[in-house]
Formats: structure tokens, C-alpha cells, sequence
């Protein structure tokens, strides 16, 4: 069978990310996605996405901000324009905001800490009741374009971009891996699965020494709401601190062509990706409608439009982006990972290529020793 360096299984925004950077650095590259072009039965889909470097530590606020210019790349090697920075809010809970900016303060990134008042007075749509911290480096990422644009990307750089060409069997070979679809099988000497929901069942067999030891990923629905704005003024992204930063108790928000999104972060019930229901939790839409009218002055609240995805998540909401043997793996990325598609890709192709290793918190074979048995 035909040979190639690596294929890239799952075509939403990380796969396609890998695409576009090993096909860049000269890796002869299959992509190969389950489902039509534009389909919305994974995570990728959608006009928005939160592009934001304030986070709690340094790890992924340092991460955010080396993939700011990854996107602009993309950018000027497609001319699609995917990114807006229109700034970001984080408010509420007070130990939540504080870890953020102390993190943005510790890396020399720009931001400030307003008042309410001074936030309400730039921010008419929001109301605030606490400290408010502001990035201005942040904004939102428009998501059907940005996998469009990754995709373009890779094709560019040589390679072969293909939809609805599900994978069947994914197995050890004497020159790598054999990915078994429909119609042929194809010889790669590495093959990454980004494969969101799919993953494990993408890995199949491929378990032990063969493919990297993953923690549980657990497989949720999640139902954002877009509502109508009254006026379009610039809504920044933000995000509402109602506990600990992504323990599910926080709302976040922003503006998109389709209207002011917002979710709860991984509060879905657990589903399988193949038979989902596609259905909102009524009283899920309820709360969020109840969110608008009492945090968003500048929506109307009645006009509640909800679309639903999927969140794949670990015990501890980091990703997993690791390699053993011929496999790199890079999944579970809880509900927060698009904005940092291009700096994974680089992570992936840099461990495909055998020159970095991945990152601590990334790694959970090192960190959750295989159970033995
Ligand atoms: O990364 O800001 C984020 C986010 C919020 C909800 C989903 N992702």
C-alpha cells in the first residue's frame, strides 16, 4: 500500500492545525475526516470561539500567547481573517480574577483591573458587580473559518485533505501504522489521532506501549445560546467567575456574527458522539435565558437561539498531547483547547519529528501510571 509520512486522523481544529504544520515543515500528509466538510457533530463547528491568554497559572496563559502569531500566519498564508481582537473580560469571583491577572502580570502581557463602574461605563451590554480584569490581546476566533483556513493551509503546503472517509482499523505495521478505510489502506510512518470524541475508538486496539497511555476522557453535550443584541456595539469575550475557573460553574460569553453567545462550561450530560441527540436540556436553556436578563442588559433575553457540541474531558480539564512509538495523540481538550489549535499543531509536529517531548501537563501516562494488572 501507499506510503506516507504521517496521517492525520480527525479534521476539526487540531487535526487540521497538524495538518497545516507538518505539511508546512515538508512531511508528505494525509487528513482524514469521518464526516462532510462544515458537519456539526463534533467540536469544531460554529462562528465563535474565545481567543484569550488570561488563565490561572502561566502554563496556558504562555501557551495563548505563542499561538496569537500562529494565527495571524494562517491569516497571511489564506488570506482568511479568523481572528478579531476585541478584548476580554473576566469578573466575579475575586480569587479567580486575581489568579488570572497575576498571571498576565508575572509574563509582561498587557491588561487592566477596572472598577464596575468603569467597566459598565466601556461595557453597557455586562453588568458587573466586582473587580473586572481586561486583556486587550483576546478577542474571539471565528471557528468555521479557522478550520476552513487551517485545512486551505495544509492542502497548500501539500496535503491531501479528505471528508467522509471514516477510519475502520488502525494497526501496528513493520514501516509504522496501517489505517484501514472503505476503499485502501495507507502506510504511514506516524499517525496522530485528533479525533475528539472519537478517539478511543479510533485507537482501537492500539493500547500499551503502542499508543500513549490516556486518562478518561469523558464525552458531554453542551448547549451555548446566541441572543439578539440591541445594538452592535463591541462586546469583549468574557468570562463570569461563579467558582473555580472551569469547574463548570462559570459562564462564558461573546459576540459572534450570529449574535451574543453564551455557555456553561461543561455542565452537559455525558453522551456517545454516534448517538447523540442533538436535543438542548430545557432547563439548561432556562438558566441561560434567566443569565441574560439578569447579567446581560444589552441582549434580548427572549431571543434565545441554542446549538449544541461536544466537550471531550479529562479528570483535570489538561490536554492530552503525547506520543509513544508511531502514535501521537492530542484529545481531550475540555472545552477550552480551540484557541490554541496552531500551537498544538507545532507541538504535534515537533513530536511527530522526534525533536521535543511533551510538556508536563500534557503527558498523562507520566502523571497516572497504567493500572497493573
Ligand atoms: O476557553 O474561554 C474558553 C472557553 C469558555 C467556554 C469554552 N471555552
Amino acid at each position: 500500500s501507499r506510503l506516507v509520512d504521517v496521517v492525520v486522523i480527525g479534521g476539526g481544529v487540531i487535526g487540521s492545525a497538524a495538518a497545516w504544520r507538518l505539511a508546512a515543515r515538508g512531511r508528505t500528509v494525509v487528513l482524514l475526516e469521518q464526516f462532510e466538510q462544515g458537519h456539526h457533530r463534533g467540536a469544531s463547528h460554529g462562528t465563535s470561539r474565545i481567543y484569550r491568554q488570561a488563565y490561572d497559572g502561566q502554563f496556558y496563559t504562555a501557551l495563548a500567547a505563542r499561538t496569537l502569531p500562529l494565527w495571524r500566519r494562517l491569516e497571511e498564508t489564506t488570506g482568511s481573517r479568523v481572528l478579531e481582537l476585541t478584548g476580554a473580560v473576566d469578573h466575579g469571583l475575586p480569587t479567580a480574577v486575581h489568579a488570572k491577572a497575576k498571571a498576565l502580570y508575572q509574563l509582561g502581557i498587557a491588561h487592566s483591573v477596572l472598577t464596575p463602574a468603569e467597566a459598565q461605563r466601556r461595557w453597557h451590554g455586562i453588568r458587573f458587580d466586582t473587580t473586572v480584569l481586561h486583556h486587550p490581546d483576546a478577542g474571539r476566533l471565528h471557528a468555521d473559518r479557522s478550520v476552513t483556513a487551517l485545512q486551505q493551509a495544509a492542502a497548500q503546503a501539500g496535503a491531501d485533505v479528505r471528508h467522509t472517509t471514516p477510519v475502520r482499523t488502525v494497526r501496528a505495521s513493520d514501516r509504522g501504522v496501517e489505517i484501514v478505510l472503505d476503499t485502501e489502506v495507507i502506510t504511514a510512518r506516524h499517525v496522530v489521532v485528533a479525533a475528539g470524541a472519537w478517539t478511543r475508538t479510533v485507537l482501537g486496539g492500539l493500547t500499551g506501549g503502542t499508543a500513549p497511555h490516556l486518562p478518561a476522557l469523558r464525552t458531554t453535550q453542551e448547549q451555548p445560546a446566541h441572543f439578539v443584541p440591541f445594538t452592535d456595539a463591541q462586546w469583549p469575550s468574557f468570562v463570569h467567575h461563579r467558582g473555580a475557573e472551569l469547574d463548570g460553574e462559570g459562564i462564558y460569553g461573546l459576540g459572534s456574527v450570529d449574535g451574543i453567545k453564551i455557555g456553561e462550561h461543561g455542565t452537559g450530560p455525558h453522551v456517545e458522539p454516534d448517538s447523540r441527540s442533538f436535543v438542548a436540556d430545557p432547563d439548561g436553556v432556562r438558566r441561560l435565558v434567566d443569565y441574560a436578563r439578569t447579567w446581560l442588559p444589552g441582549v434580548d433575553a427572549e431571543s434565545a437561539r441554542v446549538d449544541t457540541c461536544l466537550y471531550t474531558t479529562t479528570p483535570d480539564s489538561n490536554f492530552v498531547v503525547d506520543r509513544a512509538g508511531a502514535v501521537t495523540v492530542a484529545a481531550g481538550f475540555s472545552g477550552h483547547g480551540f484557541k490554541f489549535a496552531p500551537a498544538i499543531g507545532e507541538l504535534v509536529a515537533d513530536l511527530a519529528d522526534g525533536t521535543a517531548t511533551s510538556p508536563e501537563p500534557f503527558r498523562f501516562g507520566t502523571r497516572q501510571p497504567a493500572v497493573a494488572s
